[in-house]
């Protein structure tokens, strides 16, 4: 473990990149620390894929010391009328593009690729009944896609494989957001590429809010106490740059977890209730999501699930992981695991998400 001297100066030389992080700035408890510390990995008991995928990453040096980013919400340039149906459109422009990313701090930074050069990229909040126009511009170095997953979008606005945009084009997808309440996200759909491309960090989330939803009294607020959890595993170069998955053809389970970017981020709450939002954007990676006690990580809270990819559930759902099910095999996918879910907890101050997933220790 470092000296907290060391970690604090290597935290405070971290690139802020595109997305605003805030670094540690006061002391982890000691028992919080050594809490945190002993967290065991892929405990048979708790391990929800069989899979684990290789580690070949460097270590990560920061773990539990970097704050949780949050994707900033994008913002419509223009709104105008549909002529047709006579509600608003909200335009967008979006530019893919290549970016630097110190993730590990002692080593080079990556070179991802990301919307508006960040990835996650941008969220985009958008009442259910306003229509959006996004303009993509690809001024990556690779054909691009794009596909809004969970959106009934039609067919020329649905980002299907073969309808690339080469780099130096646009292209504007229309999606209706006559949905109810939801998380639904943007990623890459490129023929061939698809999991490449996403891999690098083309995908984001896109939240639709209703005022049917609105009238419940949830947790509010995009970022404060309505949480994005984001989440990708990523394999890194000895030399701190993204491991290219493209000679890949079984799965890619990455053994560098990220949450909105970051790998094994902190998240400072308050004693209430929480909605985090969480999506899985990686390539093979699941996850058995809990809460523990920063002081007592043995033991999982109850919290409660209260939506999915479709919405709202018909009724909130307590349970103690998330997904709330028994040990099971798991499937390989080669594109982007399609997960979303949308869960409350009351929190205490010091509570943690933790994935049995982790699979580095300090
Ligand atoms: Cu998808």
């Amino acid at each position: 473990m470092f000296s907290k001297l060391a970690t604090l100066a290597l935290a405070s030389s971290l690139c802020a990149g595109a997305i605003a992080q805030r670094t540690l700035e006061y002391d982890i408890p000691a028992e919080e620390a050594l809490a945190l510390s002993q967290l065991v990995n892929d405990e048979d008991d708790q391990v929800f894929s069989i899979q684990k995928g290789k580690e070949i990453s460097p270590d990560y040096p920061l773990i539990y010391r970097v704050a949780l980013p949050i994707p900033p919400i994008k913002q419509p340039k223009q709104i105008i009328t549909n002529p047709v149906t006579g509600k608003d459109i909200w335009y967008y422009e979006i530019e893919e593009k290549l970016f630097q990313h110190q993730v590990f701090p002692n080593l080079l930074p990556a070179t991802l690729v990301g919307y508006d050069g960040m990835t996650p990229g941008p969220s985009i909040i958008v009442p259910r009944g306003t229509e959006s126009v996004v303009r993509f511009v690809n001024n990556a170095q690779r054909e691009t896609s794009v596909h809004l997953h969970g959106s009934p979008s039609r067919a020329p606005f649905d980002g299907w494989a073969a309808d690339t945009t080469n780099p130096g084009e646009y292209k504007d997808y229309y999606y209706p957001n006559f949905q109810s309440a939801r998380l639904l996200w943007y990623h890459d759909h490129a023929l061939g590429i698809t999991a490449e491309n996403a891999y690098f960090g083309l995908a984001g989330a896109y939240i639709l809010t209703d005022p049917a939803e609105d009238v419940l009294g949830l947790p509010s607020g995009y970022g404060e106490f309505d949480i994005p959890i984001i989440l990708a595993a990523k394999y890194y170069n000895q030399n701190g740059t993204l491991q290219s998955q493209l000679q890949e053809d079984t799965s890619t389970w990455g053994d560098i977890i990220h949450v909105n970017g970051q790998p094994w981020p902190f998240l400072d709450v308050q004693p209430r209730k929480y909605r985090f939002r969480v999506l899985n954007t990686g390539i093979s990676r699941n996850y058995a999501l809990y809460f523990a006690r920063s002081t007592n990580t043995d033991g999982q809270l109850p919290f409660q699930v209260i939506a999915s990819d479709s919405g709202l559930l018909d009724e909130p759902v307590t349970v103690d992981t998330l997904p709330s099910v028994t040990k099971s095999s798991s499937t390989s996918h080669n594109s982007p695991a399609n997960k979303s879910s949308s869960a409350t907890s009351q929190t205490s101050a010091g509570s943690a998400w933790t994935t049995t997933s982790r699979t580095r220790t300090k």
